[in-house]
C-alpha cells in the first residue's frame, strides 16, 4: 500500500482574549411602605455601603421610583438581589430589587 503523504504542520494558532462577563444592575424600587432607616440598613448589609452612600440611594428611589445600587456579575446581582427581597419580606415590608443586564 501507498505510504500517506499527509503533513501536519505545527499549530501556530495563539489563544483568543477571554471577553470580560456582562454585568447585571441591581435596582431598587420604591414603595410606600418599606421605612426609610429599614431600606438603608439593608443597603448597608447586602451592599457593604456606607451610612451616606446608602442614604443617597434609598432618597434617589424614593424620589424617582428607583436607583441603581450596583453592578455585578449575574449570579453575584442575583444573589445580592434575593438577599435584600428577603430581608424585606422576613421584616413584613414590600421592599424589591431587581436585575437588569447591562447594554
Ligand atoms: N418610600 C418609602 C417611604 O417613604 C422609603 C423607600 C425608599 C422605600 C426607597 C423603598 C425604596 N417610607
Amino acid at each position: 500500500a501507498a505510504m500517506s503523504r499527509t503533513i501536519t504542520l505545527p499549530k501556530t494558532e495563539t489563544s483568543p482574549r477571554t471577553e470580560r462577563p456582562r454585568l447585571w444592575k441591581v435596582i431598587l424600587l420604591n414603595d410606600d411602605f418599606t421605612p426609610r432607616a429599614f431600606v438603608v440598613k439593608v443597603l448597608q448589609g447586602v451592599f457593604r455601603m456606607t451610612e451616606a452612600e446608602a442614604e443617597g440611594v434609598m432618597l434617589t428611589a424614593h424620589r424617582r421610583g428607583a436607583c441603581v445600587v450596583a453592578v455585578f456579575t449575574k449570579e453575584v446581582a442575583e444573589t445580592k438581589c434575593a438577599q435584600g427581597n428577603d430581608a424585606g419580606r422576613r421584616a413584613g415590608y414590600p421592599l424589591a430589587f431587581t436585575t437588569e443586564r447591562e447594554e
